[in-house]
């Protein structure tokens, strides 16, 4: 820092010390391991392992809304990593998540464990394993995946930018806060003028789209992330609101969006989901004394 506060930076960026912030004591420089640790294996085919993060849910929800459909092969293990304490450094995860994120995900459904990794590639290997909620013309799954893949590279402007300079960094700088402002009211414009004429993100059809956006774009304007409500006029849009309260009401959503929580309201954190009852018995404000 000089005295005016800026940052001049030097030649070459060094890692030798922590830079302040939510996330400081877990972000690093370098990939890898940080510890020895096998990860849990529960008693159905699917492992998930994870943090109730909008990442997160997209996952729970999706496996949530199989299940509704009455399909019981989508049955799961969801385990509790805890990325605040450094649990996704593990050698375990690292094994099955190089890149150290939740959510990661093995289907140990078939002769070799397939390991599958990034929220956007979970929805989608799902969505084509069960032939469910992703269109089958191939024009109509094209423009469903546009929508995916526009989620998985907007987000980042959301959590990793808004979020982070707006809510988690230790000083506010208006400078990053306007330029992400920016860029997040202008995707929450995009998405408002896509459901000026439409129920869902592909036309009349509830897919993996709308599962990937509602967990970040859905949470931002029903009040639940960053505080940002009022600062981004979040009620203006209002397709989007609209949009984000029917798929709000969905069972599946409901249970889903709880599933390794770790914050918020006792009855809507579920910390380890291993069966269907573990709703109504295992969430924290049951587990209280
Ligand atoms: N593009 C990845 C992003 C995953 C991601 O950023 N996960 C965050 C939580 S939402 C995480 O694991 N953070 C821990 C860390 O950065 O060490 C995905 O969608 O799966």
């Amino acid at each position: 820092m000089s005295d005016l506060g800026e940052y001049n930076p030097p030649n070459k960026w060094l890692w030798d010390k922590e830079n302040g912030g939510k996330f400081a004591n877990i972000n690093r420089p370098i990939s890898g391991s940080t510890h020895q640790k096998e990860l849990p294996l529960g008693k159905h085919p699917f492992q998930l392992y994870s943090q109730g993060t909008p990442n997160g849910i997209k996952v729970t929800i999706m496996l949530e809304e199989l299940l509704e459909l009455g399909i019981k092969e989508a049955e799961y293990d969801a385990w509790l990593i805890r990325i605040g304490k450094g649990d996704q450094f593990s050698s375990g995860f690292v094994e099955i998540n190089p890149n150290s994120k939740i959510p990661c995900f093995v289907d140990n459904s078939g002769n070799n464990s397939i390991k599958v990794f990034e929220s956007g590639s979970i929805l989608l290997y799902l969505a084509d394993k069960f032939q469910n909620f992703i269109p089958k013309a191939f024009d109509q799954r094209t423009e469903c995946l546009n929508w995916l893949f526009w989620q998985m590279a907007s987000a980042p402007y959301l959590g990793g930018g808004f979020g982070h300079f707006y809510a988690y960094a230790p000083e506010k700088f208006e400078y990053p806060i306007d330029r992400f402002s920016m860029e997040v009211k202008r995707q929450l414009d995009v998405l408002d003028k896509l459901l000026s004429d439409k129920t869902y993100i592909c036309n009349e059809q509830y897919t993996i789209a709308d599962i990937a956006i509602w967990s970040w774009y859905g949470a931002l304007v029903l009040g639940r992330l960053y505080g940002a409500e009022e600062f981004l006029d979040v009620k203006s849009y209002k397709n989007v609101v609209e949009w984000a309260n029917l798929i709000n009401e969905r069972p599946a959503v409901k249970r889903g969006r709880i599933v390794n929580k770790i914050s918020g309201n006792l009855d809507e954190q579920l910390h380890e989901r291993h069966d269907s009852s573990d709703f109504n018995k295992k969430t924290e404000d049951k587990l209280v004394d």
